[in-house]
């Protein structure tokens, strides 16, 4: 495989369909920020095909794929399932769909929660994931849209700070991974005193 257009068939068959039309609108969005951003336009669309293609996998069956593969599943990825999508996304690309690139690996392992100190692909992936223009339930989109083509860094933020809001009604079910993520750009950013 990782000839784009077999990739593209391929992921077309795992998903359903609207899970596949967001994850075209993800992939020319990551391809529209890398053009803005300077960054290598191949590997960003590479990234968003393939970021959700372990996500419609059964909860079950991703939770023993995982196991499978030794990616080691904590009690709380037990417990809400849909987090291993990502992780088990990037294994797929590996082993399926035959992507070495470590920086495309890495977007898609860490497209969920973020994390700290994100690489630019990590950025761009994690924005037009919550971006792409198949989304409409975010509060505020048109004006991250906007940032997003701006200030890739303040953007990254602002959708941190947003998800973070919106789990907190939820709080036990918050990854611990997300909570740092949104803590350490808040620093970076120097946002501590953001509500
Ligand atoms: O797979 P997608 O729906 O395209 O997008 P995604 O993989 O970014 O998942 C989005 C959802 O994940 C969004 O509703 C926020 C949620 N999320 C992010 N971090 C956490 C989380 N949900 C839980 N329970 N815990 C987290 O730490
Ligand atoms: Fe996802
Ligand atoms: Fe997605």
């Amino acid at each position: 495989m990782a000839d784009f257009a077999d990739i593209e068939k391929k992921v077309k068959k795992e998903l359903n369909s609207e899970r596949y039309r967001h994850t075209l609108g993800v992939t020319y969005t990551a391809a529209c920020l890398a053009m803005r951003y300077s960054y290598d336009v191949q590997k960003a669309r590479l990234a968003g095909l393939l970021h959700d293609c372990a996500k419609c996998i059964s909860n079950k069956k991703k939770i023993s794929m995982c196991e499978k593969a030794k990616l080691g599943v904590t009690d709380f990825e037990k417990e809400h399932p849909f987090l291993l999508h990502a992780k088990l996304g990037a294994y797929l690309a590996k082993e399926v769909y035959d992507v070495e690139d470590e920086t495309i690996l890495s977007a898609i392992f860490w497209h969920t929660t973020g994390k700290p100190d994100m690489s630019m692909l990590d950025k761009i992936i994690y924005i037009a994931d919550y971006i792409e223009p198949n989304r409409d339930k975010a509060p505020r989109l048109g004006e991250i849209r906007e940032l997003a083509f701006v200030d890739l860094d303040q953007c990254l933020y602002e959708i941190m700070k947003d998800t973070v809001n919106y789990l907190e009604l939820n709080p036990k079910a918050i990854d611990k991974t997300t909570m740092e993520a949104y803590e350490y750009y808040r620093k970076e950013l120097g946002k501590e005193d953001d509500e």
